[in-house]
């Protein structure tokens, strides 16, 4: 999809991004049975699921050159998974060498890579490609999808894009008359040196706790710009040690019941942040004691003490983040920032202070994804006006009305901000391979789930939101839409999610069957709709 663009990023160069090519003629496009678009963990492990299923007929179209999606993207100094390795991993495919519980980026592409390659997937990439539209043709009943590799016809599109890869790039007051380097953070320019340079890191979220500490220590100056404190836990990391993995690799079920024992673990935090918020108030003493042991000085200790309940976002953990903050060459900057100029960053006190480097770690369109306006469905209005217009929602994270025959893996609110999205993600992979299934079983050229089941779904599912901590913590997050609706997370345990989508449920779809199916055969699923 659209890459978003803003002057002097390395996001946005746009020479790094191929031309498209014109519409392709009907008779000219590629018919392809399953068209994935992103081989991320989701796309990846969806094209593994066909694989394994003997399906044949799928492509899966990816931007970059190479499978890994944010792991890919994301390469600054620092980056890290948040949640233990043993636990972000396919079910699949345990790896009884990761080096520590939470694994770093560079190990995380290696086993996407080695994943991809075991299953024999990667003949079935397009890579270095970009799908610049995709619209519904009702008539013959498939996706005419554009890339900049030529056109497509499609029986069935799986968006599985995923919501952290549109660096969102602030809005700052003269940030394009700038000098120096400016880069995001999922954009990391490594022909920057940043050596001996005064640096500033715009943002105190996921990606600048681990930023911040990486670089302090080989820049001159660094500032910190903090718009919102976060809520900073202990980082409880270690590295494995060789006994350990040779357990895990020869002991058979030893690697399965550590995963278990992480994923019933970090499944008890429901408790707290979906039906008992004030349980998280443990969470926050030890998160308080946290900032008293590693900072001493009173003004900087209230500087980073949120204002907000924990949970609200997304509970950061670090160990070197407060005591990088207390060096005596590293500022916490919380004035908002007014403006920047060529070669500095002014602060509305009035305060100028001078940078050769600026690190925009502001995060992503997560609601507000440019890259939804190319996909159109069944009236012609994009996936970005129906979500703008109507909220952003989908039947079971699934599926959307007016836009047969695409499923997302993974789409609204089946984020997470306890566990590991890769369990999210198997679901609605489980959910695509049955619906696949249901299609040949019945015969069926097209389903397209009923507009009152997606609104009756999400009815039940922002009621029950009402009460969680998202919701009722006190802090503005990335977790709301434009409307202050939470369209991103999952308000439950994550069992529940895996039992909600096991089977494809066509009862709540309508469907229309292929040509050369006698109608006859069409009874059963008739009856099902009610
Ligand atoms: O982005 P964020 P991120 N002026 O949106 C600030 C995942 N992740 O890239 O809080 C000044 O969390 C903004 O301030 P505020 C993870 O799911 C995982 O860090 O909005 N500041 C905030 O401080 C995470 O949640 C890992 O007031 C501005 C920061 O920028 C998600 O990615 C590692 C601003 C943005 O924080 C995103 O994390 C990294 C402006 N105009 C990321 N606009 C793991 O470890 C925004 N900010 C797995």
């Amino acid at each position: 999809m659209t890459q978003a663009t803003t002057r002097r990023t390395t996001a946005a160069k746009p020479s790094s991004r191929p031309k498209a090519k014109p519409a392709a003629a009907p008779e000219s496009r590629r018919q392809v049975g399953v068209l994935i678009i992103g081989s991320g963990f989701a796309g990846l492990g969806a094209a593994i699921r066909l694989a394994k299923d003997g399906r044949d007929d799928f492509l899966v179209i990816e931007r970059g050159s190479e499978v890994g999606g944010t792991w890919r993207d994301n390469t600054y100094p620092g980056a890290a998974c948040d949640v233990p390795s043993h636990l972000y991993s396919y079910s699949y495919e345990p790896n009884p060498d990761w080096s520590r519980s939470f694994s770093p980026q560079w190990e995380i592409q290696d086993y996407l890579r080695r994943t991809a390659e075991k299953y024999d997937v990667l003949d079935k990439h397009l890579f270095d490609t970009e799908v610049t539209s995709a619209q519904w043709d009702a008539e013959a009943e498939q996706w005419l999808v554009e890339t900049t590799a030529g056109g497509f016809a499609a029986d069935v599109v799986v968006a599985a894009i995923g919501a952290l890869c549109e660096p969102a790039l602030p809005d700052i007051k003269g940030i394009e008359t700038f000098q120096g380097e400016v880069f995001h953070s999922s954009r990391w320019n490594h022909d920057s040196d940043l050596t001996g340079k005064r640096v500033a890191v715009i943002g105190t979220g996921a990606s600048a706790i681990q930023i911040v500490p990486a670089v302090a220590d080989q820049v001159a100056q660094l500032d910190v710009y903090q718009r919102t404190a976060p809520w900073v836990m202990p980082r409880r990391d270690r590295a494995y040690s060789k006994p350990e993995k040779l357990v895990y690799k020869h002991i058979p079920g030893a690697q399965r019941l550590a995963r278990e024992a992480i994923y019933w673990g970090r499944e008890a935090l429901v408790v707290g942040f979906a039906y008992r918020p004030k349980i998280l108030l443990g969470a926050q003493r030890v998160a308080e004691r946290h900032i008293r042991r590693q900072i001493t000085d009173d003004d900087l200790r209230e500087a980073v003490t949120p204002n907000w309940q924990i949970g609200c976002k997304r509970i950061l953990i670090s160990n070197d983040w407060y005591p990088t903050l207390v060096k005596d060459h590293v500022e916490l900057v919380t004035d908002g920032i007014a403006e920047i100029r060529e070669n500095a960053i002014v602060t509305r006190d009035g305060a100028v202070r001078e940078v050769d480097a600026i690190v925009v770690a502001t995060g992503f369109h997560v609601t507000d994804s440019p890259g939804w306006e190319a996909i159109k469905g069944a009236d012609g209005r994009s996936l970005g006006q129906v979500w703008r217009e109507e909220g952003q929602q989908a039947y079971k994270g699934a599926a959307v009305a007016g836009f047969p025959n695409m499923l997302f893996v993974v789409g609204p609110n089946t984020g997470l901000g306890h566990s590991s999205m890769i369990y999210m993600i198997e679901s609605h992979v489980n959910y695509l391979a049955s619906a696949l299934d249901e299609m040949d079983e019945h015969g069926l050229a097209t389903f397209e789930v009923r507009a009152d089941k997606q609104r009756a779904y999400n009815d039940d599912l922002q009621e029950h939101m009402k009460q969680t901590i998202w919701m009722t913590g006190g802090c503005a997050s990335w977790y709301l839409d434009s409307h202050g609706k939470n369209t991103t997370l999952w308000p439950s345990f994550t069992f529940a999610f895996r039992r909600l989508t096991r089977k494809f449920d066509l009862a709540a779809y309508r469907t229309t069957a292929r040509a050369d199916r006698p109608a006859a055969s069409l009874t059963l699923v008739e009856e099902g709709v009610a």
